[in-house]
């Protein structure tokens, strides 16, 4: 089959999301290391600008190529699939992971135990994120409604762990919607605790500096081995990893499942 006039009528581009997402530089390395993708480029904006564009190719059956990941309500909304990856850029599974500044165990070591339980199972992502959509994606209220319906949840993160009053604890986050959720429920559940949570959204690379400086107590942001490698690697010992939230992430590039091509190879320079 010609798949020519597809990746033609793509106009050779790849629909990506803001800059400085981790993933705006594996679609480089995949731009990169790919022959079929030679001469290919890719179009930064926003998730919010990706998602308009896929739903608008959708409606129109047309071609499409995008920046996805998952958790996200994307797979839930629309008919797409991933395309194989043979050559790994992507990796095969992601997950979340909580790093912490360096001390924050002995300065706050009651949050430091919750941080360290905070752990969720993909279905709780998926179900939260389908949600976010029909609540106008406040993940305050997503969030909230979460801890409400699981006290034995938030019970076996906080069991044992001394209430404090009032101290202050910083947590940066990305503001894609699995990190809002997680990090909003982290919230909650360290506010019930007595603490006082300031979150703040923050760039991929400010996260990592952010946390390794000490300017910032915790976040449950980044995205490994894949996604955030990098980061993780220019900032290794200069925070501690608590280990994943999160497991069964995935990155990766997405089509339409009408498009009759399934791997990053059946593009065409
Ligand atoms: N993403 C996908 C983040 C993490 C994985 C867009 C949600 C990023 O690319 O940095």
């Amino acid at each position: 089959e010609d798949t020519s006039n597809v990746s033609e009528e793509m106009g050779y581009q790849i629909t990506g999301i803001e800059p400085g997402a981790g993933q705006t530089q594996t679609n480089e390395k995949a731009i990169a290391e790919y022959e079929s993708l030679a001469g290919w480029e890719q179009e930064t904006s926003s998730a919010a600008a990706m998602l308009t564009a896929l739903g608008d190719a959708i409606e129109n059956e047309e071609p499409i190529i995008v920046a996805a990941w998952s958790p996200h309500y994307m797979f839930a909304k629309y008919d797409i699939k991933y395309l194989e990856d043979p050559e790994l850029i992507f990796g095969e599974e992601e997950h979340i992971t909580t790093i912490v500044r360096q001390g924050l165990k002995e300065d706050m070591p009651s949050a430091y135990t919750i941080l360290d339980r905070l752990h969720w199972e993909l279905p709780v992502f998926q179900e939260a994120l389908l949600e976010a959509q029909e609540m106008d994606f406040d993940f305050e209220k997503v969030a909230q409604e979460w801890v409400d319906e699981n006290p034995e949840k938030v019970t076996e993160w906080t069991e044992g762990v001394e209430p404090v009053d009032g101290t202050s604890i910083d947590l940066v986050l990305t503001s894609w919607d699995a990190e809002t959720f997680s990090t909003n429920v982290a919230k909650i559940v360290l506010e019930q605790q007595g603490f006082d949570v300031m979150l703040t959204p923050v760039d991929p690379s400010i996260m990592f500096s952010a946390i390794a400086s000490g300017d910032s107590d915790a976040t449950l942001s980044p995205w490994m081995p894949a996604t955030h490698g990098a980061l993780y690697e220019e900032y290794d010992g200069q925070f501690e990893d608590l280990g994943p939230n999160l497991e069964g992430a995935r990155i990766g590039l997405a089509v339409p499942s009408y498009m009759d091509i399934d791997s990053i190879e059946d593009l065409e320079p």
